[in-house]
């Protein structure tokens, strides 16, 4: 793990620039009409769940180059995960993958995680991928599959994911499955959707009452002719026949590109349907890039939607990262998206809805605009760093992992597994 004795070096070495940072901060705020400590407890109060496979080297369809020291089971991961939040403070959740993370004691392994002060989040089954000896295969489909056994399977798993999650305090299920087409005419589109909710009525029926089901759509990939649960229509329409438990998953990187995704965001919201986020970056497709590396002001724009929303009946969204991260270290980039994506929460929390109202109703266009922009355009970088120190983390986390030389110890402790494993994991 990294010591607090480390931490608190770094974070008395920034410690005088920081006190000028957050003060200069507070006054140009004040002037503003914004106290500087609401902002500050809402930093704190914030939240995202990491996938525990993120912390993993991924890869793409063509090659994985292998990170030293990378987790090589789930107690792995979770120490990785607790690194993650011993220094951002903002991470308190992971969100498990079975049956990658599959173990024989459940209550062992939450209290493992308890141990590095984090939780879990939803759950994540896995049907676009064949285990070991699988009784029927998932080439051609899961629950939407032609195939009667393949269904099964994939219910029967999912089902299997609910019990896990209870046993771990997950508050949700996250179904994705690939199915789809790559061919016109190889199955029937309506037919394949009526499978589908077949199936998922099967897994809905399983639910405790206070577990919910989070439908996550994608447009293509790894099916590239026709997706089952393509888009957020027919990921609500999905929710909509299951039933209230339901909800749709918005991951930033399953849409076409420049797709309105606030706009999505604003209309799961209206129906009562939005279940949370997978943030990640694109330019291209799925990119899975590092949340706010390319496009910051689109992530802003989703905060302003679910900022405004605040305090709406039932309105509780799930926050997760989900990418892929094949150049870097996988701590580093997650460590750096959660703080952009804390930036972007607090930077939404600036917005003087007051004022934007008003320029709304005098139909003041520039002026509306200018508002949004005056609260993405402020730097809320000390508020962020006095959000991480008041509980113990880092002022600087990446500068502090890396002074801190966990990756070296882990390439020791865990050797490289040889042998030439490529494609997205
Ligand atoms: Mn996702």
């Amino acid at each position: 793990m990294i010591s607090k004795d480390l931490i608190g070096t770094k974070n008395e070495a920034a410690r005088v620039a920081h006190e000028d940072d957050y003060g200069s901060l507070g006054r140009q705020l004040a002037r503003r009409g914004v106290e500087i400590e609401t902002l500050t407890a809402r930093a704190m109060a914030w939240s995202v769940a990491i996938p525990t496979w993120g912390v993993g080297t991924g890869g793409t369809r063509f090659a994985r180059f292998p990170g030293l020291g990378e987790p090589r089971n789930i107690h792995d991961k979770l120490a990785d995960c607790g690194v993650i939040q011993a220094l951002t403070k903002g991470t308190r959740t992971v969100s498990p993958h079975i049956p990658w993370d599959k173990v024989s004691d459940y209550n062992a392994l939450r209290q493992e995680a308890a141990s590095y002060d984090l939780g879990f989040d939803a759950i994540n089954s896995n049907t676009f991928q064949d285990q070991l000896d699988q009784e029927a295969t998932y080439k051609f489909g899961s629950l939407a599959a032609a195939d009667p056994k393949a269904r099964a399977l994939a219910v029967a798993h999912n089902i299997e994911c609910i019990e896990i999650g209870k046993a771990l305090g997950s508050g949700a299920l996250t179904v994705w499955v690939g199915d789809g087409t790559n061919f016109p005419g190889q199955q029937s589109l309506g037919g394949m959707f009526r499978n589908y909710l077949e199936a998922m009525g099967e897994i809905y029926a399983a639910l405790p009452p206070q577990m919910s089901m989070f439908i996550e759509h994608k447009m293509y990939e790894p099916a590239f002719y026709s997706t089952v649960i393509s888009d957020w229509g027919s990921s609500l329409m999905a929710a909509q026949a299951l039933g209230p438990q339901a909800k749709c998953l918005v991951d930033l990187g399953h849409h076409a590109p420049n797709t309105n995704i606030e706009q999505i965001v604003a209309r799961l919201i209206h129906v009562g349907r939005l279940a949370g986020f997978h943030f990640n970056d694109s330019k291209y497709g799925d990119d899975d890039l590092d949340a706010g590396s390319v496009d910051p002001f689109r992530l802003f724009l989703v905060f302003n939607e679910l900022v405004e929303a605040e305090g709406a009946k039932g309105f509780d969204p799930a926050y997760m990262i989900d990418q892929s991260h094949n150049v870097t270290d996988p701590i580093e980039s997650l460590m750096g998206s959660a703080i952009e994506i804390a930036r972007a929460y607090v930077q939404a929390s600036l917005v003087d809805r007051k004022a934007l109202a008003e320029a709304q109703a005098a139909n003041d266009v520039l002026g509306a605009h200018r508002i949004l922009k005056a609260a993405y355009l402020t730097d809320v970088s000390p508020i962020l760093a006095e959000a991480r120190v008041r509980q113990g983390g880092a002022h600087d986390p990446i500068a502090t992992y890396r002074a801190s030389g966990y990756r070296a110890e882990k390439a020791e402790e865990r050797p490289m597994v040889k042998g030439a494993s490529s494609g997205i994991v």
